[in-house]
């Protein structure tokens, strides 16, 4: 009797207990605001101080690759057995004038049954390429991913059947390459955003827009843009195509601000609305434009530039892959760019044209291979550095770079030396060594108010500059002058 006494009890005195956290979390709900605030984030508005921690990285890393791969690899310059005018091959839609049904001939036939996207990616790697740029819808309007907002893409569409951007995603994450890729406004094979004048696809004289352009934009790019960055959370958006009449300046601010809604640490480049300024790259003054850098197209800004921008540039004369162009720039040359770049504080996309079957082209790899061997030794010149104040030359041959917030700086000379190197505008700290890269030894040195800085190089040392020497780095801790 006693033992149901003290149960009952037990049991009024655990109700008592419930009730009382029942209340009390009905009391707290009533503190809840009806609705949670949603914080509206004008990204067009940003602190120097968060714009220079978003770009840190990519600031840093200075060297990518450009990838243009899609369904023109296929014809590849040729169409009805005749080389296509124009030197772009991704552009053969547009030059040949093949109409829509014509050219989805071709990706029917994309099967890049070679295709290893951890070879692209080690490629990548061993080129001292810090990140890369695909394109994952050029102008043609082919998507290299399962998209679910059309059937026009490789999974969909192409025998192939395989998501190519989750394959090197996947194997460029692994490599600890960064992620980015290229998305065309212009599209040539969606009804509402070609032009009226197609198979005339770039024909927009008279500014003859189409006017459906604006449901394009909506209802099938943003929901496009907004799968790729879900799916493959890529750190930079590329946009191109932003040249044509149907796309505006306040559509590119929205777009800007919808990308970095999706994922505000993204970095997007200047074509996201209309300041380019032609190939140069670099935005008008007229008025302010969304995007986080400049984009010169095929060419070097002619001097240093305290902006943000970025060179991108072929290695032959096409950026799709076509199969009669063998007019390649050599590895010398192309590694002289970068060095140029970096020294202008700028960074280098240099692309790659892959074939239908999936490779990129063995010149292309030899290049990279001669470029990244150079950087195996001289990364300290490249990345994590900064422009310099005054100079970031001296003559032609001669460049300069600094290892960001310190006072150590590099002379990177792009043809043999003499016997002794003079530099005009550093001053070594006193007992400070001067290196050559890749040269363990420390060299003589002298500093005089008038001349200089003159640098002596043992003969031993300047014997073994040979014809695949492209350029040395000479590592001094100073000042500027
Ligand atoms: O028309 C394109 C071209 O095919 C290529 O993609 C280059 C790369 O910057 N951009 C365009 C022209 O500005």
């Amino acid at each position: 009797m006693a033992g149901k006494i003290i149960n009952l009890k037990l049991i009024s005195l655990s109700f008592l207990i419930l009730l009382v956290l029942f209340m009390n979390a009905c009391k707290s709900d009533k503190k809840k605001p009806e609705k949670a605030k949603i914080e509206i984030v004008n990204y067009l508005e940003e602190s120097k101080e968060s714009f220079d921690q978003r770009m840190e990285w990519w600031r840093d890393d200075r060297f990518g690759m450009f990838i243009h791969w899609g369904v023109y690899a296929v014809p590849a310059g040729i169409y009805n057995n005749k080389e296509v005018k124009g030197d772009n091959g991704e552009w053969i839609m547009n030059n040949a004038q093949i109409p829509v049904k014509e050219y989805e001939k071709f990706a029917k036939q994309f099967d890049p049954v070679k295709f290893d996207a951890n070879e692209w990616a080690k490629t990548m790697k061993d080129a001292g390429m810090k990140y890369v740029v695909i394109t994952s819808k050029h102008h043609d309007g082919f998507g290299l991913w399962d998209s679910k907002v059309s059937d026009y893409d490789v999974v969909d569409f192409a025998p192939y059947g395989k998501d190519i951007l989750k394959a090197l995603s996947k194997a460029c994450k692994e490599q600890g390459i960064k992620f980015g890729l290229y998305y065309s406004i212009i599209d040539w094979h969606h009804p509402e955003a070609q032009s009226i004048n197609a198979p005339n696809y770039n024909d927009w004289e008279d500014l003859k827009a189409n006017p459906k352009f604006p449901s394009y934009l909506e209802n099938y790019m943003k929901p496009q843009l907004k799968e790729l960055i879900k799916n493959y959370d890529p750190e930079i958006i590329w946009f191109d195509g932003e040249w044509i009449p149907d796309f505006t300046h306040e559509q590119g601010l929205e777009l800007y601000q919808y990308v970095r809604s999706l994922k505000p640490s993204i970095i997007i480049n200047n074509r996201v609305d209309k300041g380019r300024s032609g190939m140069q790259g670099m935005n008008k003054g007229d008025k302010k434009y969304a995007g986080d850098f400049g984009t010169p197209e095929q060419e070097i800004l002619k001097t240093s530039s305290t902006l943000d921008w970025e060179s991108c540039m072929t290695m032959n004369d096409t950026w799709g892959y076509k199969k009669n162009d063998h007019n390649w720039k050599s590895a010398q040359d192309l590694l002289h760019n970068l060095i140029d770049v970096t020294a202008k504080g700028g960074n280098y996309l240099l692309n790659v044209g892959p074939t239908a079957e999936g490779l990129i082209p063995a010149p292309s790899v030899e290049r990279l291979n001669q470029i990244g061997q150079w950087l195996k030794i001289n990364s300290k010149a490249i990345y994590g550095t900064e422009k310099l104040q005054n100079n970031y030359k001296q003559g032609d041959k001669i460049r300069f770079t600094k290892e960001k917030g310190s006072p150590i700086y590099f002379a990177i000379v792009m043809e043999k030396p003499d016997r002794t190197i003079i530099l005009k505008n550093l001053k070594p700290k006193k007992d400070s060594k001067i290196t050559l890269l890749g040269y363990e030894n420390p060299l003589e040195w002298s500093f005089d108010k008038k001349e200089g800085l003159i640098i002596i190089l043992p003969s031993k040392v300047l014997q073994t500059w040979s014809k695949d020497t492209y350029a040395w780095t000479f590592k001094i801790t100073g000042d500027e002058i």
